[in-house]
């Protein structure tokens, strides 16, 4: 694609203040009369039209292969998309990442995510330091001490070798790990497992410890900050829980606990070695973060060969990202195709939607990363934009959606892109499960694209009555994202590729992927709230709804 005449932003400075005024751009027009001009239009005719379509649109890079064809797109569409991207500064912004420039302006922090993946040996300086140095020495030590647990080298304070590893962090601490845990469960040894606790309610603690034996329980306090409310309290409750059955020493804490945190000072204080603290740093987000130490627990689960895979396909992902043109660019087409839907179609979410029953959390995961990253009405430059951020992401695997929700996505009133994630091979080959599976989401993608018209109903022989029932509309648009395997090296492919994605249509939208500021309100409200339930005199300082069910759970505890 050749650079546009239009407005062409090449640093962070211009990149902020052009950060408002997206619709007022000539690729932005043009898309909006050419989305008049297409969204009359039904698939069936496009593939008519062009009878190689299902090759022309689809793309592979980095072991991934994307069939954008059943997207409501033509040339001309791609076209104009990859002019908006080139308005947009996309390349410049990019290249501004991956150097390291502090492109998370409102924090004034770098966004180097992908320097937790590059090889050894690579330079990227922040501040004077080669960062990839840094992450290559705690990478290291994670494997030693992952081996060390692995092999039952490392033993708990009554010399048991450890068989339940407990990851407690939230958000961005969390929801990485236990989805890489999950996608790669086959991958797993056997000798312990590893669980996860994340959400304040006690609930989550007691399940999660439930069957252990605290002699042989490691637990890895995962947080970036070490402040946060919920895993300090689940911190302590396990700290009590722990060393109430090993004799209340204090020495237990060592053999114990270890914790992943920037912040040495709290875990000193919190009474963990920090000779058993793994550290990352602030110009990793949370949720960008699985890679990094937080990933701890993904490495003892997996093994530090099996990580390292993951990180390679995370490279892998980086790489393609960074060197292939747009026009080919596996995270730059969705992200755009993404925005065509948003913004052009008015959709409202993307239903992500995987056929490997190890990705049951991959679409949570997703909705912290694209939701957190994107959902933002803010620009760079501080305005209020005038058009939609991120749709809401949803999803859970294949088959099981096809019997719950897929209904109103075949003939709802609502139109939901749909990512489809298939795997060329299983993880475990029994019968013909695969290709009964297989056989299912490609016929999904093809009944949302193409229906059944009710012509071909009627000529059925289906009455009258009933044929505008059994009619689908199709039109309905998805992506196939097809990997060779679900292994580690695939599973960093495939999250790198969202990533990416995220990345893409926040520099499009204008705004700061790399914040969050829209999660603190609420926590310091709680931290209001909590001494009010307990206090002497009822609640009077809230709205007055907020005081009633304040005083009403007061009453109910007998408070
Ligand atoms: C992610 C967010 C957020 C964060 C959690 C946990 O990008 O920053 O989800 O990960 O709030 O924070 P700590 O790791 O500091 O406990």
């Amino acid at each position: 694609m050749p650079q546009s005449a239009q407005s062409s932003a090449t640093s962070i400075a211009d990149f902020a203040a052009t950060s408002g005024g997206l619709t007022a751009l000539p690729a932005w027009q043009q898309l909006e009369a050419h989305h008049a001009e297409i969204s009359p239009r039904h698939l069936r005719d496009l593939f008519h039209e062009d009878p190689t379509r299902g090759s022309t649109f689809c793309h592979t890079g980095a072991g991934v292969t994307i069939d954008f064809s059943k997207h409501r797109i033509t040339k001309r569409t791609l076209e104009l998309l990859l002019a908006l991207a080139d308005a947009r500064g996309l390349r410049a912004h990019m290249d501004a990442m991956f150097r390291g420039d502090k492109i998370n302006t409102p924090e004034n922090r770098a966004v180097l995510h992908t320097a937790l993946r590059a090889a050894k040996g690579t330079r990227i300086m922040l501040d004077g330091v080669n960062v990839v140095e840094e992450v290559h020495v705690v990478l290291d030590r994670m494997a030693s001490f992952a081996d060390s647990i692995r092999c039952g080298g490392w033993k708990g304070h009554t010399g048991k070798r450890i068989r339940h590893v407990i990851n407690i962090g939230i958000g961005g601490s969390d929801l990485g790990p236990a989805m890489a845990y999950d996608a790669l469960r086959s991958y797993s040894s056997d000798e312990f497992d590893c669980r996860f606790v994340s959400n304040v309610d006690a609930n989550d603690f007691v399940l999660a410890t439930r069957g252990c034996d605290p002699a042989e329980t490691l637990f890895i306090v995962s947080s970036k900050t070490f402040t946060t409310l919920e895993t300090m309290r689940n911190a302590q409750t396990a700290r009590a829980w722990s060393m109430a059955a090993l004799g209340n020493d204090p020495k237990s804490v060592a053999k114990h606990f270890v914790a992943v945190s920037t912040n040495a000072t709290e875990v000193a204080k919190f009474g963990i070695d920090t000779s058993n603290m793994f550290g990352f740093w602030d110009w990793v987000g949370g949720r960008y973060s699985m890679d990094s130490a937080i990933g701890l627990s993904t490495m003892i689960a997996v093994g530090p060969a099996a990580f390292a895979e993951m990180l390679e396909g995370f490279r892998e992902m980086d790489q393609h990202f960074r060197t292939t043109p747009f026009a080919n660019n596996l995270p730059v087409l969705m992200g755009l195709i993404g925005i065509w839907y948003a913004n052009f179609f008015g959709c409202q979410t993307l239903a992500v939607l995987p056929y490997d029953q190890h990705l049951d959390r991959f679409s949570a995961y997703l909705q912290q990363l694209e939701m957190e990253s994107n959902g933002k009405h803010t620009t760079l430059s501080g305005e209020r934009v005038s058009w939609d951020t991120c749709p809401i992401v949803w999803g859970q695997p294949g088959t099981n959606g096809q019997h719950a929700f897929y209904q109103m996505l075949h003939q709802g009133t609502r139109l939901v892109p749909c990512d489809f994630i298939a795997f060329d091979h299983p993880v475990h080959d029994i019968a013909n499960h695969h290709d009964l599976l297989i056989a299912n989401v490609l016929a999904q993608a093809e009944a949302l694209a193409f229906g059944k018209t009710l012509a071909e109903i009627t000529a059925e022989g289906v009455p009258a009555w009933l044929a505008p029932h059994k009619t689908m509309e199709g039109n309905r648009p998805s992506s196939m994202i097809i990997c060779d395997k679900l292994d580690p090296r695939a599973l960093g492919r495939l999250i790198a590729l969202y990533e990416h994605k995220a990345f893409t249509q926040g520099c499009i939208w204008g705004i700061n992927s790399f914040d969050q500021w829209g999660v603190e309100l609420g926590k310091v409200l709680a931290v209001r709230i909590i001494p009010e339930l307990t206090a002497a005199a009822p609640a009077t300082a809230h709205d007055s709804s907020t005081n009633n069910l304040i005083n009403r759970y007061r009453a109910a505890r007998g408070r």
